[in-house]
């Protein structure tokens, strides 16, 4: 749960462009509308109905979050301070403050209302071509492609096209548009009865490869499974220490080799070992820089190949792991990884950051392809499913 909030806050942080966004537009040639009070005469005796405070110190004794067992698992003294599982109370708490604000609760008086000068009012906008215009300019600039955008939009004005709308009614028919593109997306890295199920991991330079495997490797040692992680980016030592880290923070094996040596080599020993050990998953990561698409292609055409020896039927996964910041630039590693690989599924990593999300929406809508996970954060347990729903509530800002 309190992992989950986390995750919430997170994404409104990167959300709150299309979130202001639309406020703006619905302000901008909207007019302030009595809400319907009729049915507030009847609350009239509740002047004194602040039963606000309650529920606040719930969500307090909720940091107690269930991914700090397998980080206390690995207490690793060098890496300390990237290992903190404390930094995840700290968060929590200070996110509860937040609902805090809301002006909104004072309700007017009786008296005020009779006068109707402070009756509850909100603003709304006719929904008329101008409005659909700056929708859809909204839409595109928070990365959700031209195509993607002008559908939503469309599919938002059918039937609606001259009723006033308010921003939040605004923000509910476009999170329930993302959520209908995204729900057939939303699917868990699938899980295979071949030993070891093999998951190869590629992306471009610094997209969250390595990290991305060190979280997954974690999830899947905490559920259980035997995994075993593949070193294969031999470029740099220093990309071998890194998942050596990850390695030691997951609990998991990491099979490396030299700085320069031959990935594919490297893969086929992992096989090796992956088979002797009778491990579930084999995870091999990339490098992500080579010096040109050739040379990339050919590196990872010879990894398959390889492990193909050893089982037909291998890579059983080809992750793509793209950083939601890159915005628009991911449809084109989508299309130059796709012809590389038989990229199975993707990572998106880096949605606390200013990922502006809609890139999201647009390469579910473009690809079809299924999103295992999303990277919040830099810690080993800031990797999530994918919900649809909470995706979309973040993205447009609905806070339920
Ligand atoms: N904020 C944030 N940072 C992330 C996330 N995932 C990865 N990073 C950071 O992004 C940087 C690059 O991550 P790596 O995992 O090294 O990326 P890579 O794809 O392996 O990079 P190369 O090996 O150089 O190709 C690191 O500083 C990570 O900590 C995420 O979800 N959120
Ligand atoms: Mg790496």
């Amino acid at each position: 749960m309190a992992f989950f909030k986390k995750l919430k806050d997170k994404l409104f942080k990167s959300s709150s462009r299309l979130e202001e966004g639309l406020d703006a537009i619905v302000e901008d040639g909207g007019e302030e509308v009595v809400v319907d009070t009729t049915l507030e005469p009847v609350a009239a005796p509740t002047p004194a109905p602040k039963p606000e405070p309650a529920p606040e110190p719930a969500p307090a004794p909720a940091p107690a979050p269930k991914p700090t067992p397998p980080l206390e698992a690995t207490p690793e003294p060098a890496q300390e301070p990237e290992l903190e599982p404390t930094p995840d109370p700290v968060p929590a708490p200070a996110a509860v403050p937040d609902p805090a604000p809301a002006p909104q609760p004072s309700k007017p008086g009786f008296l005020q209302r009779l006068t109707g000068r402070s009756a509850p009012s909100e603003v709304k906008r006719v929904l008329d071509d101008d409005m659909l215009e700056s929708l859809e300019e909204l839409l595109i600039t928070s990365d959700m492609g031209v195509d993607t955008a002008l559908r939503v939009t469309a599919n938002i004005a059918e039937g609606r096209f001259g009723k006033k709308l308010s921003s939040r009614e605004i923000k509910e028919l476009l999170a329930g548009e993302v959520a209908r593109i995204m729900e057939p997306v939303a699917r868990p890295l699938p899980l295979y009865p071949s030993k070891p199920q093999v998951v190869l991991v590629v992306g471009v330079n610094g997209s969250g490869k390595t990290t991305t495997i060190g979280k997954l490797a974690s999830q899947f040692r905490s559920a259980g499974k035997n995994v075993v992680i593949a070193a294969g980016d031999t470029f740099r030592a220093a990309a071998v220490e890194q998942l050596q880290v990850w390695g030691e923070r997951a609990g998991v094996p990491v099979m490396t080799a030299p700085e320069g040596s031959d990935p594919a080599s490297l893969a086929f020993d992992a096989m090796t070992r992956a088979e002797a050990e009778g491990a579930d998953l084999l995870m091999i990561d990339t490098a992500g820089r080579l010096q040109n698409r050739q040379d990339l292609m050919e590196e990872l055409a010879k990894i398959v190949r390889v492990i193909r020896k050893k089982d037909p039927e291998a890579p059983h996964n080809t992750l793509l792991v793209l950083d939601a910041t890159t915005g628009q630039n991911a449809i084109s590693q989508v299309e130059t990884f796709q012809k590389l690989a038989d990229v199975s599924g993707l990572v998106m990593t880096k949605l606390d950051g200013t990922a502006k999300g809609g890139i999201l929406v647009s390469l579910a809508d473009k690809f079809g392809l299924p999103i295992h996970a999303i990277g919040v954060g830099e810690q080993i347990d800031d990797l999530a499913p994918f919900d649809p729903e909470e995706f979309a509530a973040a993205l447009t800002g609905l806070d339920k």
